[in-house]
């Protein structure tokens, strides 16, 4: 992305909080890890898994912050572009934290045996698809350096071919919750837990609204597109990863307080 300039607040803003976004991810690791043996142990995987995620996450966004401040110069009052910030890495994050978080509910939704098998084929089968073909279609992305006419096509192919394979995680996803809110029925957080079906829907497509911002905002990529698809992403990573393994927690370490599970002294 060259030829990107940018007003200081916007240069800012996205600084802010990309740092704001690899904090949370240290504090989620923390939370995660404390909590983790307050839960019975046939839950506690789903902990491990989101310290999992959080740490890959937390590499990540650092990562990202220190590229976006080389990526930047200040000359006479606005940030110029050396053309070298991209959301690749992103792509490659979410390898290694897409599969782990559709794995860890089926821990909490209390799914074992050939079905946790299966379950866990699907998710990581499609996860997987979904990100390589979606990965491969950022390539192709309007506004890139390396852009040439005819590329917008294949940014949308590809596109179009990684939200089949999301469709087919939404509805494995919906499976999932609508089994394991008849397994966890008699607990008092079920309601919690029913309420990730809709709160998964919304947070996880944010990544694919950052992904089709250049063509929601103007053909080519301008300050705008460049600024909101880090405050998106930020805001997707925050949500799908911490806030959903809070409410994971919150759900298992219930459920074993009302199956009289004591804290390992
Ligand atoms: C892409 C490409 C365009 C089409 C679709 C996409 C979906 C991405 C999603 C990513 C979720 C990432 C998560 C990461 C957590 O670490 C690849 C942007 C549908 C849903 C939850």
């Amino acid at each position: 992305m060259s030829d990107i300039t940018l007003q200081i607040w916007e240069f800012e803003l996205v600084s802010h909080i990309l740092t704001l976004g690899y904090a949370v991810m240290a504090a989620g690791l923390l939370y995660f890890w404390l909590t983790i043996r307050q839960n019975h142990p046939k839950f506690r995987m789903s902990n491990i898994l989101s310290v999992v995620v959080s740490i890959s996450a937390l590499l990540l966004l650092y990562a990202q912050q220190i590229s976006w401040v080389d990526a930047y110069e200040l000359v006479n009052g606005v940030y110029v572009s050396n053309g070298t910030f991209s959301n690749g890495f992103r792509y490659l994050n979410w390898l290694i934290d897409v599969p782990n978080l559709l794995t860890q509910i089926l821990f909490v939704a209390l799914i074992s045996g050939k079905a946790f098998r299966k379950y866990w084929y699907d998710f990581t089968l499609y996860g997987m698809l979904m990100i390589v073909t979606g990965y491969i279609g950022q390539f192709y992305e309007p506004g890139r350096t390396d852009f040439v006419a005819g590329n917008e096509l294949w940014w949308i192919v590809w596109g179009v071919i990684s939200t089949v394979f999301y469709v087919f995680i939404l509805i494995t996803m919906t499976k999932v919750i609508d089994e394991g809110a008849k397994n966890i029925k008699s607990s008092k957080l079920v309601g919690v837990f029913k309420f990730i079906k809709p709160w998964f829907y919304i947070t996880w497509t944010i990544y694919p609204i950052a992904y089709i911002m250049p063509a929601l905002f103007g053909v080519g990529i301008d300050s705008f597109v460049v600024v909101s698809q880090q405050v998106l992403y930020t805001i997707a990573d925050v949500t799908s990863k911490v806030v959903y393994g809070i409410m994971l927690n919150t759900v298992s370490t219930f459920l074993s307080t009302e199956a009289k599970f004591e804290e390992a002294a």
